[in-house]
């Protein structure tokens, strides 16, 4: 099953196309670059001319100042755009599992969800600074869908990946030697880092990328990996838009065919961090990155396809 039940996006190959990703709870930021791109008034009315879409590939949640504020601000410009000829195409990134297992009792993602910043999403729902310390998955769910009913649900919508014309948009990256189901329905897709922007066959000609090339994929959007600024990678087959690391939120307008490295990108500084990472638990990320995709895969198995949509 796929790591939600919602079905990949199809953006029409006429639309302009807009992409970011890991935005964490960077609501100003978003606003701004969302003006300065046409598709956004700037505080939450969607103006964009039709035929245009957003991309958001995951990560929507936690580190950042206001993830609750960010997810609803998202949320609305999605249904705004499809009541005016566009797209706002929100995907699962691995943070979004984080919330969603983690507070659902899976051990390690609740783990995982408390030393990468969740507090910073439960900040932004109202809770109490440091509220959370000590208390169960449960204990803190139950406190998060009171303050926040609509949130929960929310992230439960976000879709596994999006296509438009030969690109990919994808929270980690195509996992190779899988067919596109198989990638669809996994959630590696969320973890992957070098596996595919350093893999030493090329993206997509090489012989494990051959599913996504025969389903007409030649170029991938993603994030999960941050840089600087903007990157391209496999001879400008893939971009990265994760820039966390440079402290700017970037979106970044794709272009149609050809040299991705060729997008425009617009970047405005990030917020300070809501919540500090946990220092010791961020050394045990490659543990993390081994084992989660597979325990979500076995929690989503466990927890069925009835989730509440907003
Ligand atoms: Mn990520």
């Amino acid at each position: 099953m796929a790591a939600s039940d919602v079905p990949p996006i199809q953006v029409p190959d006429g639309f302009t196309v807009w992409a970011a990703s890991d935005l964490h709870g960077q609501r100003g930021a978003v606003d701004r670059l969302l003006a300065r791109a046409g598709l956004s008034d700037g505080a939450g009315r969607w103006v964009a001319p039709p035929g245009s879409a957003l991309v958001v590939t995951g990560d929507v949640v936690d580190r950042g100042p206001d993830s609750v504020g960010l997810v609803r601000r998202l949320v609305s410009l999605r249904a705004q755009a499809a009541q005016a000829g566009g797209l706002v195409a929100l995907l699962e990134g691995n943070h979004e599992m984080q919330v969603l297992g983690g507070l659902a009792g899976q051990d390690r993602l609740f783990r995982a969800l408390l030393a990468f910043g969740g507090g910073a999403t439960f900040l932004s729902a109202g809770m109490a600074p440091g509220e959370w310390t000590g208390l169960s998955a449960e204990a803190i769910r139950a406190r998060l869908d009171a303050l926040a009913p609509d949130f929960e649900p929310a992230l439960w919508s976000f879709a596994p990946y999006a296509r438009w014309r030969d690109v990919l948009l994808v929270h980690g990256g195509p996992v190779p030697g899988l067919s596109l189901e198989a990638f669809g329905q996994g959630a590696e897709r969320l973890w992957i880092r070098r596996g595919f922007f350093e893999a030493a066959e090329p993206f997509p000609d090489g012989a494990g990328w051959a599913a996504y090339r025969e389903a007409g994929i030649a170029r991938v959007v993603y994030g999960h990996t941050p840089v600087e600024r903007a990157s391209a990678a496999h001879g400008g087959h893939a971009l990265n838009v994760d820039t966390w690391r440079g402290g700017v939120v970037s979106l970044a307008r794709i272009p149609p065919e050809g040299d991705l490295g060729a997008a425009v990108v617009l970047t405005e500084p990030a917020e300070a961090r809501a919540t500090e990472d946990d220092p010791a638990a961020a050394s045990e990320a490659r543990v993390y990155d081994a084992h989660l995709p597979g325990d979500v895969d076995a929690w989503l198995a466990s927890v069925g396809t009835d989730h509440p949509r907003p």
